[in-house]
């Protein structure tokens, strides 16, 4: 055995099935080592951005980590920014970067660069194996750490000769993380707080709690007996909504909505979170979106057991089998004429599968899905916590892995698109069920909008928002691809292209003109 394959069969040993690889030169004995193993499927993207961003999706969905395969600084450099998003969302991967023999390093060849320094940057674990006696030890070591509380990528810098160099397998099988469990004394704190004046508190519940659904049933049993308000942040990983889900209220994104939200509260308790903040600052404003007069009582961290937490609390205010009505649902008549992103909601919460996945890289048109869906069937919600775009397209491509018989759908901003626009080809490779609506405004609207509010009301214009000369032809893209699509311009149109094409096991597009 070689290290490469002593890395290899470490992780499958731990469970890892899926590979999102583009390697290169120095990565082609772990590709060999990869191809070896019939319990491993591998994934080609076409931009190291797409590797990680199906990884991130994969990992939300399938509950586990896959693997990452990356040439050198540069290719794990081009799988950065989802890599962030990654972090931010306490995701796991493990990303595998090649790299030169130390030797052959020290001479500054052409793909040299500091390769920790790049994954140190977002927060990821990062290791450079320094032998092949160590290979399947610190590909164990990686899988743990990414499994740790909160779980974050590994990343492993893999010498091309500790792959190459023979290597002994993975001799003691570790021991895998736990969250440390929460203080009781802040368990104690929270259910004072809320005896005492539950009805004017809030529950703000961190990204695993959200996750987890006897989290969620604890929580509501809270709420149902103080009648505290039940909280999310602006950005979750995943969170199931629509008919029969509990009814969570999700953080405003601009400051002062969600001042306004948090604002009459007396007591705000934090489940697995920290407090909510502004996604940006702005002149003027603080960056706590809470008011300093709401009492704050931290109920875990994110490395913590926040979700056994909740059930404690219920516990200890004796919720019994106390419980909100959950979500309705509610019908709506999508419009006809011009087709709007309102409108799309409306098709969307007619129309969509039940159990469907959402992937939102929609942006500022993304919205009006979120409010219209709310009371449509059942589905899971996921969202770019690390607010970097364009991971949409990839996140679904790892969503239709882990799940191969629910239908994805991204809902997918023309701007944040391009970002990523390669994970097209991939769902046409894999034949995946991954429905991509663009919303083709031409602009980076959002910013128009941040922008106006910065200028007191004004237009908030400027050329460098303009995607719009020349029009980017979204339909020619996806063919270009190997991904069916169309153009919608109506009500009409959309809603029959929809119909047509979700949850088919292939990929398709719709370019939804706004
Ligand atoms: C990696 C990255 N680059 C740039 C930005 C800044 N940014 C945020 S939203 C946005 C434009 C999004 O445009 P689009 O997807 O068309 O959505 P719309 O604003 O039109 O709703 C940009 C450039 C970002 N968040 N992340
Ligand atoms: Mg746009």
């Amino acid at each position: 055995m070689n290290g490469a394959e002593a890395i290899v069969d470490t992780l499958v040993r731990l469970g890892v099935r899926m590979c999102f690889a583009n390697p290169g030169t120095s990565e082609l004995h772990l590709v060999e080592a990869i191809a070896a193993r019939s319990d491993v499927r591998t994934v080609l993207g076409c931009h190291e951005n797409v590797c990680s961003g199906a990884a991130d999706g994969y990992a939300r969905f399938a509950g586990r980590p896959a693997m990452v395969l990356v040439h050198l600084g540069p290719g794990l450099a081009n799988a950065l920014s989802n890599i962030h998003n990654a972090v931010k969302a306490g995701s796991p991967m493990i990303v595998l970067v090649g790299d030169h023999p130390a030797a052959h390093r020290a001479l500054d060849p052409p793909l040299a660069s500091n390769i920790e320094a790049i994954a140190e940057g977002p927060g990821c674990w990062v290791r450079t194996i320094a032998s092949p006696l160590q290979a399947a030890q610190a590909a164990a070591d990686a899988f743990v750490a990414t499994m740790a509380w909160p779980h974050r990528p590994a990343v492993l810098v893999i010498p091309n000769d500790v792959a190459w160099s023979d290597a002994p397998p993975l001799a003691v099988y570790p021991d895998l993380p736990a969250p440390k469990p929460v203080a009781a004394s802040a368990i104690t704190a929270a259910r004072d707080a809320l005896y005492a004046r539950g009805a004017t508190s809030g529950l703000y519940l961190g990204l695993d709690c959200l996750e987890d659904a006897d989290a969620r049933k604890a929580a509501d049993a809270i709420c149902a007996k103080t009648g505290a308000r039940l909280l999310a942040p602006t950005f979750m990983r995943t969170l199931p909504r629509g008919e029969a889900a509990v009814a969570v209220e999700r953080v405003p994104y601009f400051p002062r909505m969600a001042t306004q939200v948090l604002g009459p509260l007396t007591d705000l308790i934090l489940a697995g979170i920290d407090e909510p903040i502004g996604f940006f600052a702005y002149p003027g404003l603080g960056s706590y979106l809470a008011p300093p007069s709401v009492r704050r009582w931290p109920m875990g961290t994110a490395a913590e057991n926040a979700a056994a937490a909740l059930q404690s609390l219920a516990d200890a205010l004796e919720t019994g089998t106390a419980a909100r009505p959950l979500v309705a649902r509610k019908t709506v008549v999508p419009p006809q004429g011009a087709l709007t992103s309102a409108a799309i909601g409306s098709v969307l919460a007619t129309y969509l599968p039940a159990n469907a996945i959402v992937c939102d890289d929609g942006v500022s048109e993304g919205f009006s899905s979120w409010l219209t869906m709310e009371n449509g069937p059942a589905h899971r919600w996921s969202f770019p916590i690390g607010g970097s775009i364009g991971n949409g397209m990839a996140t679904a491509i790892g969503a239709a892995l882990a799940e191969p018989s629910t239908p994805v759908i991204t809902l997918q901003g023309d701007g944040s698109g391009l970002y990523g626009v390669q994970a097209l080809w991939t769902q046409a490779r894999e034949n995946l069920s991954c429905l991509t609506i663009v919303f083709a405004n031409h602009k980076y609207r959002i910013l128009e909008l941040e922008m106006m509010t910065l200028r007191g009301g004004n237009s908030g214009a400027s050329p460098l928002f303009e995607l719009a000369e020349p029009k980017i032809d979204w339909v020619a893209l996806a063919a270009g691809f190997g991904v069916s699509a169309t153009r919608s311009t109506s009500v009409a149109e959309f809603q029959d292209a929809f119909l047509e094409h979700v949850g088919k096991p292939k990929p398709f597009l719709i370019e939804a003109v706004l």
